[in-house]
């Protein structure tokens, strides 16, 4: 019987994924049985943990993929039957990037992250590069995502500020930069390690939206412990498989209201007696939050 290990996935393309195994990276091809079984999720994709056969000394196979403990996932975008499209396998810690200046900073695709990562049960944090374009003290939607109890972290890749403390949060975990393309998501992982030189490019001044540098995920090795993965930029971000019972609780600040509305299934949207709403209307919860959860809503029962 062949050889077999246990490794994690680091980059995966179309035809191979790079395992990393007992400190070293190799190529290999996954399976055809695994291949050719039906799912609705994406096979093998960074993160996963997977057991690789060594069928002759040159030659690796993923012979089986692990389940996952979590994932960062959403609905793949287009038409066609329902998929799962995984971004990252077992996360920690989501790094939610925006910045400030371009592209500018979308609170309704960051409250599509925080869903996400809540459903998921995956640490959030919202880190905003390019601290040297922002104005003076922290705007109004910081403190209402602080106040909730999001962390905000203030960085710049072009100048280091904020750094140290980047660097702190991402020990002993695997964490992943996600979020629209032109952020600073690669600028960031080359300061954090110079040694990648990763590809990064300017935001594209036609629309300010950047121009999808990254192509390929890939997790790199922390040299003080844990795990950091790159992400193509991501414009559309549809919630996959969440209950719609459930995306009240993705929301934490609801958590005080929820279970004193008057009827038991209330779905805080026109119902009487809804102590969410009330709550919204007392400005005790963030209306445009609160507009995040309608639209979710929504979008579940469209
Ligand atoms: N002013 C300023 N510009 C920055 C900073 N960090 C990154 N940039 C610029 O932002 C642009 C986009 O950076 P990338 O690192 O390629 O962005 P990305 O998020 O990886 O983009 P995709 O790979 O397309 O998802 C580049 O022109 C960077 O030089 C920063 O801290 N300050
Ligand atoms: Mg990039
Ligand atoms: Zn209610």
């Amino acid at each position: 019987m062949a050889k077999t290990m246990q490794g994690l996935v680091v980059r995966s393309t179309a035809g191979f994924v790079e395992v990393l195994v007992d400190g070293e990276v190799v190529r290999a091809t996954i399976r055809g049985r695994l291949k050719n079984a039906p799912r609705t999720t994406d096979l093998c994709v960074i993160g996963d943990q997977v057991i690789v056969a060594q069928p002759d000394p040159r030659s690796y196979v993923v012979a089986e993929v692990l389940p996952r403990k979590s994932r960062f996932s959403r609905r793949q975008p287009g038409r066609g039957p329902h998929k799962e499209d995984v971004l990252v396998a077992n996360l920690d810690q989501l790094l939610i990037t925006f910045c400030h200046g371009r592209p500018v900073l979308n609170t309704r695709l960051l409250d599509r992250f925080l869903v996400i990562a809540e459903h998921q049960q995956i640490q959030p944090v919202i880190v905003m590069n390019k601290a040297d374009l922002s104005e003076p003290g922290d705007p109004t939607w910081q403190r209402v995502y602080e106040s909730i109890g999001y962390p905000v972290l203030t960085v710049s890749a072009g100048t280091g500020e904020g750094m140290d403390a980047l660097t702190e949060a991402l020990q002993d975990k695997i964490s992943a930069f996600v979020g629209p393309s032109g952020v600073g998501k690669s600028s960031l992982i080359n300061r954090i390690l110079p040694s990648l030189d990763l590809d990064i490019a300017s935001v594209s001044e036609h629309h300010g939206k950047g121009r999808h540098t990254t192509r390929v995920a890939s997790l790199h090795t922390l040299p003080e412990g844990g795990f950091l993965a790159d992400t193509p930029g991501i414009r559309e971000l549809a919630t996959w498989e969440l209950p719609i019972e459930h995306l009240d609780r993705c929301f934490p600040e609801l958590a005080a209201y929820r279970d004193q509305c008057a009827f038991r299934s209330c779905s805080h949207t026109h119902e009487p007696q809804c102590a969410v709403i009330d709550a919204v209307n007392e400005g005790a919860i963030d209306r445009e939050r609160y507009e995040s959860y309608v639209r979710l809503r929504e979008e579940a029962n469209a």
